[in-house]
């Protein structure tokens, strides 16, 4: 089983800045111990700060996987682009934030990926992206 995250604008900067809201562990750091407790599952990973460049991954990666998780940063909330690539392509696709984006800004609240996802998972930290995999490997 194949699964890819995709991480959108800035968040290469996770474990570098703003530890109050994002926590203090890199991303690659984070992906090494999840792809250790999940042996049995390629487990790949892009980040960009472009949206083109996200919706390419998007198409490549809908054919080709088993199923993406995304995490697109700001674009979440102003992408209808994002929304369409999402809907374009078979593959399920997770939503994760690590923040709760809910108790933030009101212009976090609005998502235009999250109808066109399985799912969402907000608020969990990292953990979300743990908790995307493990739905994954059950997805049907
Ligand atoms: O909570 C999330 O995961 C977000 O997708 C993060 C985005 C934000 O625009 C969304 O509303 C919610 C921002 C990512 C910025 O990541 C940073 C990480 C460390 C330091 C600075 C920024």
């Amino acid at each position: 089983m194949k699964i890819l995250i995709i991480n959108g604008p800035n968040l290469n900067l996770l474990g570098k800045r703003e530890p109050e809201i994002y926590g203090n562990r890199t991303f690659e750091q984070f992906l090494a111990e999840l792809q250790a407790g999940f042996p049995q599952i390629e487990i790949d990973y892009f980040q960009s700060n472009h949206e083109g460049a996200l919706i390419d991954r998007i198409h490549e990666a809908g054919f080709s996987t088993d199923g993406i998780i995304l995490n697109a940063g700001a674009y979440t909330h102003t992408s209808i682009a994002l929304a369409d690539a999402i809907a374009a392509v078979p593959a399920p696709v997770i939503e994760v934030h690590i923040s709760n984006v809910h108790q933030r800004e009101p212009f976090r609240h609005h998502s235009y990926l999250s109808a066109k996802c399985v799912g969402s998972i907000v608020g969990l930290g990292l953990e979300g992206y743990r908790l995307a995999v493990e739905y994954l490997e059950s997805y049907k």
